[in-house]
């Protein structure tokens, strides 16, 4: 069954460029209820730990550094058909073959930093909303 729900990240790069409200605007616009949000900043340790899907990836030790190198914007998300629509909205991973009008081709600039992550499935957002969110943090 579906959740309905998914976690968000406005990574460092841009956080960086000034991005954080269009972002959540485009979002929000987008018909996604933000029911938690956080403004924080991630460690060299957190990042590892949360990207540890890709650890045998040849860009996980870039994509570590990356994440830990300034701070980023995390968010619980909630709309019907949240995790396909979401990954729609942010656009392909290489902003190069991001589709016009998405988040990644508005505000990205690269592979490695492209703006924003969004969970790939119900599961991954149950357990990635776990990891920087407790229950009295959500609304
Ligand atoms: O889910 P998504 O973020 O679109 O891509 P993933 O394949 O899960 O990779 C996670 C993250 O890793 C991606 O957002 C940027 C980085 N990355 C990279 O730097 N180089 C690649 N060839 C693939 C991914
Ligand atoms: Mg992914």
């Amino acid at each position: 069954m579906s959740t309905n729900r998914t976690f968000t990240m406005i990574k460092p790069d841009a956080v960086a460029n000034g991005h954080i409200g269009s972002i959540i605007n485009d979002i929000t616009n987008a018909g996604f209820k933000i029911i938690a949000l956080k403004y924080t900043k991630l460690t060299e340790e957190s990042a590892g730990q949360f990207y540890a899907v890709h650890a045998e990836r040849p860009f996980y030790k870039d994509l570590v550094s990356f994440m830990s190198s300034g701070p980023i914007v995390a968010a619980i998300l909630e709309k019907e058909n949240a995790i396909e629509d979401f990954r729609k909205l942010i656009g392909a991973t290489n902003p190069a073959e991001a589709a016009e009008g998405t988040i990644r081709q508005k505000y990205a600039k690269s592979i490695d930093a492209n703006a924003v992550h969004g969970s790939d499935s119900d599961e991954n957002a149950e357990i990635e909303g776990n990891f920087f969110f407790n229950a009295d943090e959500r609304f």
